[in-house]
């Protein structure tokens, strides 16, 4: 696929000088977008281990979490939004994505994975 693509890319270069221009502020425009909505979007998978709805803590074994940067592990995360204490419990499957906000890392988003 990318081969083929590349292929594409530099035929059109070669034929046609004015179409290249376009084609790479294409490219790059992808390039400079992407890691950022995939970072945003990004969801790991993991298993509730523990939840903790006086402290709003949630204790997830997590596989890895490419926009943290780390391996899995079982560790505590803070509930963005109280209503995720409610919504898991102990035992249950999900899928999240978890940020760092104010030095915490905190569950933005969580859901009953399949
Ligand atoms: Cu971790």
């Amino acid at each position: 696929m990318r081969a083929t693509m590349t292929l594409l890319l530099a035929a059109t270069v070669a034929s046609s000088p004015a179409f290249s221009q376009g084609s790479s502020e294409h490219q790059s425009h992808h390039a400079a977008g992407n890691p950022t909505t995939t970072s945003a979007a990004a969801m790991s998978d993991g298993e509730v281990r523990k939840v903790d709805k006086e402290q709003r803590k949630i204790t997830l074994k997590h596989g890895p979490i490419a926009n943290l940067d780390m391996p899995p592990m079982t560790m505590v995360f803070r509930a963005a939004d109280p209503a995720m204490v409610e919504r898991v419990k102990a035992g249950d499957k999900v899928r999240f994505s978890a940020e760092k906000v104010g030095g915490e890392y905190t569950v933005t988003r969580i859901e009953p994975s399949k």
